[in-house]
């Protein structure tokens, strides 16, 4: 059974499996007969047949009718990757292997920014997993996979039915010579909040355990306070320390002075001065115009030693024309996504990228055939995940005005259809700018940016114009998120809070002016998963008591779908999301190599009691699964 399980494994199957692949891989050791396992899927499937699954029409089902069967050479044994250096000899020396590249490397971030940015964060880790054995294969000379971080924890755990760390710890087995990265909100972790420090130490400690070597690190506000024990953590763990300044305003602009280059410099030099083993540049709304990039990243070569990581988003339309200019000045590494899974709120594409730099020394060193093989996996994946997908079908240039993030685009647009002001989207779009200015113009990013879409969304509501806001203000029942950022809950603003909307937002009550962290009470760990044994009804990992800690109600709901359903994750993507059609056949593989044939035959009206009748058929038998019909 256990040498079944092996043989059958896909990292084994590989020939890419490492000598502590049977340590690492515990669901080789998982062989009891599920018939439990068995009964809770069938359970999901007939309620998502009858029921559907929350924010996904029921009309359609895509069936995928490609079958990926690309294969790719094992790595050329003369290749040496930031990987190997990192593991080999630590991150200084790493640090130097960029340093003693001359072609541009590339951040890989298909797997995190570009599925959060264009359908709502919502692949599931079975579709990475199908394909990272190949990835390794195919693209050894990546810098780096972005594959975790951000939205993904929240959005696993909420609506995918699934365990974060584990998917970090699977891709990480079978990609053991590419650096995993992660994008990590400084003193908001991975959620939207301030934590104490030590549940951020926690965090990090626990993820460099688990396998992620590039820990990204911001803060909404770009307040060095709030990344600089981050950053310490990091390296204490001897992993990457990226430093991260967000990309606000235009330093071509005279008059948006506010964030000119003297003050990303001054910044890049701080967080430098901090520890940082590179810095990223992180233009989240893709506002670095080509020129922008060319002087910002010139200067900075000539003002700081560490590498620079450029990060930007396709919004504006002008992402390869400015890592080009980026290139030329000299940037170290650009973020890229496969070209399906690429353009608009997303990354640039990585194989246009190589074009644009053909007959440059700055070219990245990739096989394009690779490239364009693996993009016919992803190009194949993302009809999955159409339902969630914005709808932008193009660059949208008044993004150079209103500033706002590629990822928060298309949450402000559900915000505002929800509140029935879909229609009045431009105004939204405006208000938006006119809330920055009114704040004191912020950096906006994930939290800052949702304040300012939340007043935003009010003022467009209420009919209020800033003057309004101004001198009504006292009567009006400001949103949580807006009272919370005027109390310095956040963090403090480059040049503070504009005084008089603070005094009028808070009411006579008082604002913190000191890192919130600072006066945060430590989590007591012990106590915390004493409590969390007793709520679950059973023994817990240190990994669940972190997510427990960052995300209570989130975490408690999880294991409680997991309870009633189970192991979803192993379900192909287009059942997960819609169920089965009458007459539909799906394979499941409930264990490794151990794969079931479900059929539906019919589904029967609804009885006295609101219940329906699914007929299936499991390799041959027959088995019916009763659910309520909600509708
Ligand atoms: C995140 O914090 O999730 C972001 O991607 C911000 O740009
Ligand atoms: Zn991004």
């Amino acid at each position: 059974e256990f040498m079944k399980n092996v043989i059958s494994h896909p990292v084994f199957a590989s020939g890419e499996a490492s000598t502590t692949f049977i340590d690492q891989t515990p669901e080789l050791f998982n062989f009891k007969h599920e018939t439990d396992q068995r009964n809770q899927l069938l359970h999901y499937i007939a309620n998502t047949t009858v029921n559907g699954f929350p924010g996904v029409s029921r009309e359609k089902k895509y069936y995928p009718e490609f079958k990926y069967d690309e294969t790719f050479a094992p790595i050329d044994a003369k290749i040496v990757t930031a990987k190997d250096v990192l593991d080999a000899k630590g991150p200084d020396a790493m640090v130097q292997w960029i340093k003693d590249h001359r072609a541009l490397l590339l951040t890989d971030t298909t797997m995190r920014d570009a599925h959060q940015s264009l359908f709502a964060t919502r692949m599931r880790t079975k579709d990475m997993v199908e394909i990272a054995p190949k990835l390794q294969r195919a693209l050894p000379e990546l810098f780096s996979y972005e594959m975790w971080g951000g939205a993904t924890f929240d959005v696993a755990y909420r609506f995918l039915g699934e365990d974060p760390w584990e998917r970090l710890k699977k891709i990480r087995q079978m990609i053991p010579r590419t650096l995993t990265q992660m994008l990590f909100r400084g003193s908001n972790a991975v959620g939207y909040q301030n934590y104490p420090d030590n549940a951020l130490k926690a965090f990090i400690d626990q993820s460099a355990q688990d396998g992620m070597d590039v820990f990204r690190i911001f803060d909404s506000l770009n307040w060095i306070e709030q990344m600089e024990k981050s950053i310490q953590y990091v390296r204490d763990n001897n992993k990457v320390a990226e430093a991260t300044m967000c990309y606000t305003g235009d330093i071509l602009d005279p008059d948006k002075s506010k964030y000119n280059l003297k003050y990303y410099v001054d910044l890049a030099k701080e967080l430098q001065a901090a520890g940082a083993h590179i810095i990223a540049i992180k233009d989240m709304a893709g506002l670095l115009k080509p020129e922008a990039a060319y002087r910002l990243i010139s200067t900075l070569k000539d003002e700081i030693d560490v590498p620079i990581h450029l990060h930007t988003h396709d919004t504006t339309g002008n992402g390869i024309y400015t890592y080009s200019q980026a290139a030329k000045a000299g940037v170290d590494i650009v973020d890229v996504a496969s070209s399906s899974m690429s353009g608009t709120t997303s990354q640039p594409s990585m194989g246009s990228l190589y074009y644009a730099l053909q007959e440059t020394e700055r070219q990245p060193e990739v096989d394009i055939k690779n490239v364009e093989a693996i993009d016919r996996y992803w190009k194949s994946v993302r009809p999955y995940y159409q339902q969630f997908s914005n709808k932008m079908v193009g660059p949208q240039t008044d993004i150079y005005q209103t500033e706002m993030p590629g990822g928060q685009y298309s949450n402000l647009q559900q915000q505002a259809n929800a509140l029935r002001l879909g229609d009045r989207f431009e105004e939204v779009k405006k208000t938006y700018r006119q809330v920055n200015q009114m704040f004191g113009d912020i950096i906006k990013v994930t939290p800052s940016s949702k304040v300012v879409g939340d007043m935003a969304l009010f003022m467009v509501q209420h009919e209020l114009t800033p003057e309004d806001v101004m001198s009504k203000g006292e009567s009006l029942d400001f949103p949580d998120s807006v009272v919370s950022f005027f109390k310095g809950d956040l963090g403090q603003p480059a040049g503070g809070f504009p005084k008089q909307l603070q005094k009028i937002v808070l009411k006579g009550a008082d604002a913190l002016t000191v890192r919130p962290g600072s006066l945060a009470q430590p989590i007591d760990f012990k106590a915390v998963q004493a409590e969390l044994e007793q709520k679950v009804g059973h023994s817990v990992t240190f990994e669940e008591v972190i997510s427990y800690v960052l995300y209570p109600k989130v975490f408690l709901d999880y294991v409680d779908r997991q309870k009633q359903y189970g192991a979803v994750t192993v379900l192909d993507t287009p059942t997960f999301f819609q169920g089965m059609r009458i007459g539909e056949r799906v394979d499941i593989e409930l264990a490794i190599g151990e794969t079931e044939i479900v059929s539906l035959n019919e589904i029967g009206d609804p009885d006295d009691e609101g219940q329906r009748t699914l007929y299936f058929d499991i390799n041959g038998h027959a088995r019916e699964v009763r659910v309520a019909d909600l509708s």
